[in-house]
């Protein structure tokens, strides 16, 4: 086998792995609030591998009495763990949800329903890791029979600025009636609001070019300059990323610009537009392929003019979206056209 194929079948099993390993790598929860009640199954939660048994999607009673919920808390469905045998005494279900960048949010809270009702219930711990998994720490962590109700836990998240994931870890107890379960899980906060980018377009001589776009990469949005060369660039609170500005036949300066956390409004973010121009060029040779030196080829419409070197060879700048005609001319020499060359025909 070629390594070629060994790189695309490493490549393969490593995207894979990285599929199954956990929410780690999922694209980060950006919008709240943020709500998942299990009426359609897990949404983006997972139970993790590895632990000694799972959560489950339920309605309804569960199936052993004296423990468990009897209903749902929102909806119909919730997720519980079973802890029948054999899953006690103090085996582990690790429910684990998506990333969520909180970046944007201030006074940041998670929110669940809990049902934690049995006379030997275990324990239901909260954990967070702010380092993609490599650590979590446990926000709030409750044991024992709280009795046949479901409750509210609110978990202040507040001092976590940037993508978090959260995970529910429940340990059964010491016998069968430790049926736990989670509903409605939530996470709220003051949404930060957007960031605006604002500058001018303008050419050296202070001159506003319109039509110019402003795009804004990872995130962040776009804009199209005014009359006056003006543009507000919206980008989410704390956004880094690029500005770039584009316009066919325009050249800026700088080229783009890079931001780092932006978390106030900017403005005279300006730049200098100058104009791109076209390069028209070609060869004018005799009928032997050999270059015409000194042919001067003048473009109407613009004071655009270039002459032939020894080559024949020649370019004219004309400016974008340019329309007109080349023409070529030497003193004392008569040029015509003949096929795809040019034949001096007489010299005076
Ligand atoms: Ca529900
Ligand atoms: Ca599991």
């Amino acid at each position: 086998m070629s390594s070629r194929a060994n790189l695309k079948i490493w490549v393969v099993i490593s995207l894979f792995l990285l599929t199954i390993a956990g929410n780690a790598f999922s694209e980060p929860i950006t919008s709240y609030p943020y709500a998942e009640g299990f009426e359609s199954g897990f949404g983006e939660w997972i139970n993790i591998t590895g632990d000694d048994t799972d959560w489950t999607q339920r309605s309804g009673s569960t199936t052993s009495s004296a423990t468990g919920p009897t209903s749902a808390y929102e909806g119909i469905y919730y997720l519980y763990i079973e802890s029948s045998s054999p899953h006690y005494p103090n085996k582990i279900a690790i429910l684990e949800g998506p990333a969520f960048d909180v970046t944007s949010l201030t006074n940041a809270e998670l929110s669940f329903w809990y049902h934690m009702y049995g006379s030997t219930m275990g324990t239901l711990s909260v954990e967070i890791s702010d380092d993609d998994g490599a650590n979590w720490a446990t926000e709030w962590a409750l044991s024992g029979n709280q009795s046949n109700v479901w409750y509210e836990a609110v978990v202040d998240i507040s001092s976590y600025t940037g993508i978090i994931l959260v995970r529910f870890v429940g340990q059964t107890g010491s016998s069968y009636t430790s049926d736990m379960a989670i509903d409605e899980v939530e996470i709220i906060g003051t949404t930060t609001p957007p960031v605006i980018i604002s500058g001018y377009v303008e050419t050296s001589n202070n001159e506003a070019i319109e039509s110019v776009t402003l795009t804004a990469d990872n995130g962040g949005g776009s804009d199209v300059t005014d009359i006056d060369g003006y543009y507000e660039v919206t980008v989410p609170y704390a956004w880094s990323g690029t500005v770039t500005p584009s316009k066919g036949g325009w050249s800026f300066n700088p080229s783009n610009q890079a931001y780092s956390n932006v978390t106030t409004d900017l403005t005279d973010e300006d730049y200098i537009a100058a104009e791109v121009p076209v390069l028209i060029s070609g060869y004018v040779q005799d009928d032997s392929y050999n270059g015409i030196e000194g042919v001067l080829l003048l473009a109407d419409n613009n004071d655009i003019s270039d002459t032939t070197d020894s080559n024949g060879y020649y370019e004219l700048a004309a400016p974008y979206n340019w329309s007109g005609t080349v023409t070529p001319i030497k003193s004392c020499m008569l040029l015509i056209r003949l096929k795809a060359s040019i034949q001096v025909l007489s010299q005076i």
